[in-house]
């Protein structure tokens, strides 16, 4: 390993916060390397958010031949049962994991990290957590993921009922009981979907309260048999390598050409074939222009209307299901991937309430009032998403140099240079957060493309007996501009979605991840890598 600083006031060499794929590949890299790391997770074991989201139908929507580590340690010897695998096995591919790297010893569980400090004297932070502990590090690395802080909307009256409620970010371990049951779910996003597809089979009456109608794709799921996962593995090299010259991280990409540079019989033929591989593929595997250019994304929109009206029975869901002009341009807001979903408002027992028709009034001891209307339940499910990808950070009270802290700095706009560290914060690293690929790349992907980078980072300021490393002002300001200039070409800020923090009130409205693609996020900082760290401090 690289000569390590020593540094007498640092407990560990590295602190990291969060079990999930991007911390645990920090802490094993790093302790391979001979650091001294401690990994802090305030759920009960390793998982990140497959450890929290483990509510009915729960499951990844990447394939599961890329979504884990590509060290062949691991794939070698590991089969994941579906293409697309569930909350339940994926928790089993991390106690998979930890068989082979051996990383719940370092890991502090039941343990939430609360603030931190940094010292500027000895050059270490210190962090504090839930069970009064303090400890200090040289380094400090958050992992927490993009999920980290559920949000429930503040509903009159959301404390009276006396049923079950739960957000489906904080699912309880031991699960909820469906069967029988008045269940109402609140949110038609990923996690709604997902849930609303379980419960429509179980629940002796389903409702859902639904505001925009979520622009799905066909997950296409399957099983794989161990003789399918042999042939698949020999394509695995190739598919990992890949990754790093994909947008988004995947095994494919956007097509060479756009929907209006073909004729409409081209581009009908080709939404076809695209439609029929399904999954994300429809999104960021289709044509290049379709989320650049509004008569493209109208095109991919009318395919995806009619594909999925046929699903729907009831010609009066159409128009609230898949209405005739698109909520927002197709794939800003992120799709998610069904199995099925329309077939579920097929079934007597589902209900769809139009929120925009009939708003949600109030929560009751016994349900849920929209539009004039008592909805009587027994279970509520608040699938009403996250705080996203800076919210879990600025939780945490983590004080800058100057006193102020994270939430304060960043209060009117996230400053990173390159989305791994932030002005005022010294040795302190994102990893998988704000401002770098993180929501428009897979966490798998991520955590071991920008991982690397950081490791070597880090690796490097030992090399050269660097204490402290800090972005410029100047840096991160120029990364915010480039990120806005890039978000602006698109279409994207046309939607209210999560990725520009527009769902929740008061955030201010930014693209919360770098929206370059990944190709282009590795060569940046690859070059800034190459040029001696340039928009660090380096002391
Ligand atoms: O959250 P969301 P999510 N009154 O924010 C509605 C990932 N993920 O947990 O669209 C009424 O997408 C809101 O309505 P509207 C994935 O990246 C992946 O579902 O704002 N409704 C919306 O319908 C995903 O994008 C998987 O009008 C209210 C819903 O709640 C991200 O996580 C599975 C409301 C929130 O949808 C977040 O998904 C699950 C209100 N006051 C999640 N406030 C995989 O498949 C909000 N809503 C891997």
């Amino acid at each position: 390993m690289a000569n390590k600083v020593q540094n007498d006031a640092a407990d560990f060499d590295v602190i990291i916060v969060g079990a999930g794929f991007a911390g645990i590949y920090q802490l094993y890299h790093l302790r391979n390397r001979g650091y001294n790391v401690r990994l802090i997770e305030a759920g009960s074991d390793v998982g990140g958010v497959w450890h929290w989201n483990c509510y009915p139908g729960a499951r990844v929507d990447t394939i599961g031949a890329i979504y884990q580590y590509s060290d062949p340690i691991l794939w070698k010897d590991w089969d994941y049962s579906e293409k697309f695998p569930a909350w339940n096995e994926l928790r089993e591919y991390f106690n998979y994991v930890d068989s082979k790297w051996d990383v719940r010893k370092d890991c502090k569980f039941n343990t939430r990290v609360t603030g931190a400090t940094f010292d500027d004297e000895h050059n270490v932070w210190r962090v504090q957590t839930s069970t009064g502990e303090m400890s200090t590090c040289r380094f400090f690395i958050l992992c927490t993921g993009f999920a980290a802080k559920p949000v429930i909307p503040d509903f009159p009256g959301r404390d009276s009922f006396k049923g079950e409620a739960h957000h489906t970010g904080l699912w309880p371990q031991g699960g909820v009981d469906f069967k029988g049951k008045r269940v109402g779910v609140i949110g038609t996003g990923a996690s709604a979907v997902q849930v609303i597809q379980e419960a429509s089979k179980e629940a002796a009456q389903l409702t859902v309260f639904q505001r925009t109608a979520n622009l799905t794709i066909p997950m296409r799921q399957q099983k794989i048999s161990k003789a399918e996962n042999a042939r698949l593995k020999e394509k695995y090299p190739e598919m990992f390598a890949t990754r790093a010259r994909t947008f988004a991280g995947f095994e494919f990409d956007f097509l060479p050409h756009g929907a209006m540079e073909v004729s409409e019989e081209e581009r009908q033929a080709t939404f076809r074939k695209v439609w029929k591989t399904g999954a994300f593929n429809w999104w960021l595997g289709n044509f290049n222009d379709v989320l650049v250019n509004e008569d493209a994304n109208n095109a991919q929109y009318s395919f995806w209307r009619e594909e999925t009206r046929k699903r729907i029975k009831n010609p009066a869901l159409h128009e609230k299901l898949a209405p005739t002009n698109p909520p927002h341009p197709y794939g800003v807001k992120r799709p998610c991937l069904e199995q099925w979903y329309y077939e579920c408002f097929n079934q007597e027992n589902v209900t769809l309430v139009d929120l925009k028709e009939a708003p949600l009034e109030r929560i009751t001891e016994t349900g849920i009032v929209a539009g004039g209307e008592e909805y009587p339940l027994d279970v509520i499910v608040y699938a009403t998403g996250f705080d996203a990808v800076s919210g879990g950070l600025v939780a945490i009270d983590i004080k800058g140099t100057d006193g102020r802290s994270l939430r304060e700095h960043w209060a009117n706009g996230i400053k990173t240079h390159l989305g791994v560290a932030s002005p005022k914060f010294p040795n302190l690293l994102f990893l998988y957060g704000p401002q770098s690929p993180s929501g428009f790349c897979n966490g798998p992907t991520c955590a071991e493309l920008q991982g690397d980078w950081l490791l070597k980072f880090i690796e490097d300021m030992d090399q050269n007996g660097i204490k402290r490393v800090e972005a410029k002002p100047d840096a991160a300001d120029a990364w915010a501009e480039d990120t806005k200039k890039i978000i602006d070409m698109t279409l994207f800020p046309r939607a209210n979605s999560w990725y520009l923090g527009a769902n929740i009130p008061g955030k201010p409205r930014e693209i919360l991840v770098y929206p370059g693609g990944l190709p282009t996020y590795l060569d940046t900082v690859n070059n800034v890598a190459a040029k001696g760290y340039s928009g660090f401090a380096l002391t």
